[in-house]
């Protein structure tokens, strides 16, 4: 479960031109701002491969990374920015429920990541719906896990489990890196590296 290489392949603004080259992919999907290109990062040891702010909204393409030469992260950019336009959001909605939906390529996971201390909001559920009405293997990565006390930890992810319907959840920090030779495990495992 070692990261040995990890390069930018490209970013993808168009429908048209996912990569769909046979190899598996891993798509992060997720609110903005709930750390999917942090989480990405801390997976891979590396510290900025991946466009990351604090200003929510950095990432506009669907950017796609080679990993170890053998399989694909996918960092989309969050859904549910208020502060976007409209037009924005949408052109962003439509190229995750395009991907989702009609794309050949089918990843092997899709990594759902939410904010621990925020929850499944309502947007969340609609996306775990659409993903599930199309047979997506899904896995939740509740992130920024490093903002919360012991005693909301127990209470989030009560609530987290009330909404996820059977989905895995990981506890995740893309900060202190928790969670990560699990969620490693898991994708390692999906993309056919590692005996299930
Ligand atoms: N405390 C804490 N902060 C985090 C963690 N992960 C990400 N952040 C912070 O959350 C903010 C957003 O992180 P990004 O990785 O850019 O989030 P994103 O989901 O890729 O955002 P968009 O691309 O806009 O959808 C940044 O300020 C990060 O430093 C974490 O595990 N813990
Ligand atoms: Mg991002």
């Amino acid at each position: 479960m070692n990261i040995a290489s990890a390069e930018f392949v490209k970013g993808v603004t168009g429908d048209d031109y996912m990569i769909s080259d046979g190899y598996p992919q891993i798509a992060f999907l997720g609110r903005s701002n709930v750390g999917k290109s942090s989480v990405i990062n801390s997976l891979l040891g590396r510290k900025s491969l991946v466009r990351s702010s604090s200003t929510p909204g950095k990432t506009r393409e669907a950017n796609f990374y080679r990993i170890n030469d053998k399989f694909y992260f996918v960092d989309f950019p969050g859904y549910g920015y208020a502060k976007m336009s409209k037009k924005d959001r949408d052109r962003i909605a439509k190229r995750i429920l395009w991907y989702i939906q009609y794309s050949t390529v089918k990843p092997e996971s899709v990594m759902l990541v939410i904010d621990m201390q925020v929850g499944i909001t309502d947007l969340d559920e609609e996306m775990l719906r659409i993903l599930h009405s199309h047979g997506h293997e899904v896995n939740i990565i509740a992130n920024k896990v490093d903002k919360l006390k012991q005693q909301e930890i127990t209470k989030q992810l009560k609530k987290i489990h009330a909404k996820a319907g059977g989905v895995n959840i990981f506890m995740y920090s893309a900060k202190t890196k928790k969670g990560k030779n699990q969620v490693l495990e898991e994708i390692f495992k999906r993309v056919g590296l590692l005996r299930q």
